[in-house]
C-alpha cells in the first residue's frame, strides 16, 4: 500500500494528479499551523497570568480572551484543519486516486477559513471572552457562533469528498480491503459525523437565535448535555488521526512493520461503536441529569480505554520489531536501539510516553467518585495537556516534519531545530502537567485569573507549583517557536528535494488483501448509532419535558 505523491504510474487509471491533492492538503496543513502559532503566544500569556507575575498588560479581560483563543485555535482549528490535510494526502497516497471533486473540497476549505475567520475575530477583539466549551449563559457575540458552524460545515464538506473518493476506489476494487491509512480516516470521519450533529443542534437552536436576540433567554443544562455528546467523541476525532499515524508511518520511519493490521482495525471499529455514548462523564456534577444514566456512561467509558491499550501493546510491539531488526536482543536494549534522533519517531515515541500518563488520568476522571475530586480544578488541564496538548499535536507535529517535504517537494530545513523541538515540548509539558495535577489535587480550581485568592494561605501553597507550570509554559512556547521556524525555513528556503514518496508501514504476517468484517463501515455505524440512542434518547427526552426558567446571557468581560 504504497503511492507516490508526484510519480504518475501507467497502471493507474484515472491519472494520480497528486500535486492537485497536495495542493489541498498544504493549504489546510497552512492554516493549521498559522492558528497554532497564534494559540501558542496567547498561551505564554496566560501561564505568565497564572503565575501571578508583575506584567503591564495583564487583566482579567486580558486573560480570559487569551484563555479562548488559545482553546479555540488549538482544540478546534489547529487539529480541525490539520486532520483535513492529512486526509486528502493519506487518502491520495493509500488508495493511490485523487480525491474526487476536487472542487468541493476547495469550497469546503475556504468556508471553514471564513468561519475561522469570523470567530478569530469576535475573540481577539474581546467579543467572545466565552472560552472553547462555550457554555451558557456566558454570551459571545454571533460572529463567534456563525463563525464556528462553518469550520464545522466546512468539514462536512471535507468528510463528504473523502466519502465519496473511498466509495469510487472501492467500486474499483470490489473484495479488497480498505488499506489501513484509509480506514483510520474512515473511522476518524463517522465518529466526527455523528458527533458534530450536537453541536449543531446546539449551535442552531440555541446558541445562534439566543445570540442574534431571537431568543431572550437559554437553557444551559440542555446545552451542556448537547455540547458534551459532541464533546467527548471530539477527543477521539483529534486522536485517530494520530493513532493512525502512529500504526502506519510511524512505525515504517523507524524501520519496522505493523504487528498485527487486524488488531489495529478492531481498535478503529471499537472507537466507531463507543466514542459518542459517553459524554457524561464531563457532567457527573451537573444536576438534571439522572445518576444511572451517569453510571451507563461510566461503563461505557471505561470500554472505550480498551482500544487504548490494544494500541499501547500494537504500536510499542511494532517499535519492537523495529529494533530487533536491528540487532537489539536484550530485554530493554531495544529501546535504546530506536531512532530517537529522526523528530517524526521521537515525536511519537514522547507523545505515547506522555499519554500513557494522561490516559490513566483519564481513567480517573471516568469515576464519578475520583472525579469529584478533580473536577473543574487544575487537573483538568494537567490532564488535557498530556492527550490533546502532547498525543495529538506532538505527533501532527513530528508528522509535519515528514510530510510537509513530501507535499511541497522541498528539504525540512532547520534540521537541528526540528531534532531538540519534541524533547523541548516534552521537558516543558513534563513540568506544567505535573504540576497542574498535583494543584488540582490541592484544590486550585481551572480557568481562573487570581490564583492568589488575595492571599488566601491555602492559595499561597500553590505558588511554587504554578510557577513551576510556567517555566513549563516558557519551554512549551519556545519548542512551539522552533517548530514554526521549521516550517518557515521548510516553505521558503526549503530546497528542492526528490523525495517524494509517502509510504506507509508493512505488516509483520502476510495481510489478507480480501474484504473483511472490518470493511462494513456500514454496520459499525448502525451499532453507534443504537448505542447513541440508548444512551442519550431519554435524557435528552426528559430535560425537553422538563420546566426550565432559561438564562439570559452574560458577558462579564
Ligand atoms: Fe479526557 C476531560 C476521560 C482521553 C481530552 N479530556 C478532558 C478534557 C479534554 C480531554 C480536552 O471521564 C477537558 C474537557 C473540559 O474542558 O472540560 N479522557 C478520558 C478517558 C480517556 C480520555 C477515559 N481525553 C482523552 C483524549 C483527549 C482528551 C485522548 C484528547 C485527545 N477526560 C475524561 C473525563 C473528563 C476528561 C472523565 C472530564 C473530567 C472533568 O471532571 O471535567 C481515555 O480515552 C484514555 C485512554 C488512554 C489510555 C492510555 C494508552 C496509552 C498509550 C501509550 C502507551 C505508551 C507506552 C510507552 C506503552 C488507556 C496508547 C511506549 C514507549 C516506548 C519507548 C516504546
Ligand atoms: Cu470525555
Amino acid at each position: 500500500m504504497t503511492a507516490a505523491l508526484t510519480s504518475k504510474p501507467a497502471f493507474l487509471s484515472p491519472p494520480v494528479k497528486t500535486r492537485r491533492d497536495a495542493r489541498l492538503a498544504v493549504a489546510n496543513i497552512g492554516v493549521a499551523i498559522g492558528a497554532f502559532g497564534i494559540a501558542a503566544f496567547m498561551a505564554l500569556m496566560q501561564a505568565l497570568s497564572r503565575a501571578n507575575l508583575d506584567l503591564p498588560w495583564r487583566s482579567a479581560g486580558m486573560y480570559y480572551l487569551s484563555v479562548t483563543a488559545h482553546g479555540v485555535l488549538m482544540a478546534l482549528v489547529f487539529t480541525t484543519f490539520f486532520i483535513m490535510g492529512l486526509g486528502v494526502a493519506f487518502a491520495n497516497a493509500s488508495l493511490e486516486r485523487n480525491v474526487s471533486y476536487p472542487k468541493l473540497a476547495w469550497s469546503g476549505f475556504w468556508i471553514a477559513v471564513l468561519g475561522t475567520a469570523a470567530a478569530a475575530w469576535a475573540i481577539l477583539t474581546g467579543k467572545a471572552t466565552v472560552l472553547y466549551t462555550f457554555y451558557p449563559p456566558l454570551q459571545a457575540h454571533p460572529a463567534f457562533y456563525l463563525g464556528l458552524t462553518l469550520v464545522v460545515v466546512g468539514s462536512w464538506i471535507w468528510s463528504l469528498v473523502l466519502l465519496a473518493t473511498w466509495y469510487a476506489w472501492r467500486r474499483d476494487h470490489a473484495g479488497r480491503t480498505t488499506p489501513l491509512p484509509m480506514y483510520g480516516m474512515l473511522a476518524t470521519i463517522i465518529v466526527w459525523l455523528i458527533a458534530t450533529i450536537g453541536v449543531a443542534a446546539e449551535m442552531l437552536f440555541q446558541l445562534i437565535p439566543w445570540s442574534l436576540g431571537l431568543k431572550e433567554t437559554v437553557d444551559p443544562l440542555l446545552s451542556r448535555l448537547l455540547f458534551w455528546y459532541f464533546g467527548h467523541p471530539l477527543v477521539y476525532f483529534w486522536l485517530l488521526p494520530a493513532y493512525t499515524i502512529w500504526y502506519t508511518v510511524a512505525v515504517k520511519i523507524a524501520g519496522g512493520k505493523l504487528f498485527s493490521d487486524q488488531l489495529a482495525r478492531v481498535v478503529f471499529a471499537t472507537f466507531i461503536v463507543l466514542s459518542a455514548p459517553v459524554g457524561m462523564h464531563h457532567q457527573f456534577m451537573d444536576p438534571g441529569v439522572a445518576s444511572g444514566w451517569k453510571l451507563l456512561h461510566t461503563f461505557l467509558t471505561f470500554g472505550i480505554l480498551f482500544p487504548s491499550f490494544l494500541t499501547a501493546f500494537t504500536v510499542t510491539a511494532s517499535f519492537e520489531v523495529a529494533a530487533r531488526a536491528k540487532g537489539a536482543r536484550g530485554l530493554f536494549d531495544w529501546i535504546f536501539k530506536l531512532p530517537w534522533g529522526d523528530p517524526t519517531v521521537s515525536s511519537v515515541l514522547l507523545a505515547m510516553l506522555l499519554f500513557a500518563v494522561g490516559g490513566f488520568g483519564g481513567a480517573i476522571n471516568a469515576s464519578f467518585v475520583t472525579d469529584s475530586v478533580v473536577h473543574n480544578t487544575a487537573w483538568i488541564q494537567g490532564h488535557f495537556h498530556l492527550t490533546v496538548g502532547s498525543a495529538v499535536a506532538l505527533t501532527f507535529m513530528g508528522t509535519a516534519y515528514w510530510l510537509i517535504p513530501r507535499l511541497t517537494g522541498q528539504e525540512l530545513e532547520l534540521g537541528l531545530l526540528a531534532k531538540v523541538q519534541p524533547y523541548l515540548w516534552f521537558l516543558g509539558m513534563v513540568l506544567f502537567s505535573i504540576a497542574n495535577h498535583v494543584t488540582g489535587l490541592m484544590g486550585m480550581p481551572r480557568r481562573i485569573y487570581d490564583a492568589t485568592y488575595q492571599g488566601s494561605a491555602v492559595a499561597e501553597k500553590w505558588q511554587a507549583l504554578t510557577l513551576t507550570s510556567a517555566v513549563g509554559g516558557l519551554f512549551l512556547f519556545m519548542s512551539a517557536a522552533f517548530f514554526l521556524l521549521v516550517m518557515l525555513g521548510t516553505v521558503l528556503a526549503g530546497k528542492r528535494t526528490e523525495t517524494r514518496r509517502v509510504e506507509f508501514s508493512d505488516t509483520l504476517l502476510p495481510e489478507s488483501n480480501r474484504s473483511s468484517v472490518f470493511d462494513r463501515l456500514g454496520w459499525w455505524t448502525v451499532i453507534a448509532i443504537i448505542l447513541v440512542l440508548i444512551a442519550y434518547a431519554y435524557p435528552v427526552y426528559s430535560q425537553l419535558q422538563m420546566q426550565t426558567f432559561g438564562s439570559p446571557g452574560y458577558k462579564p468581560y
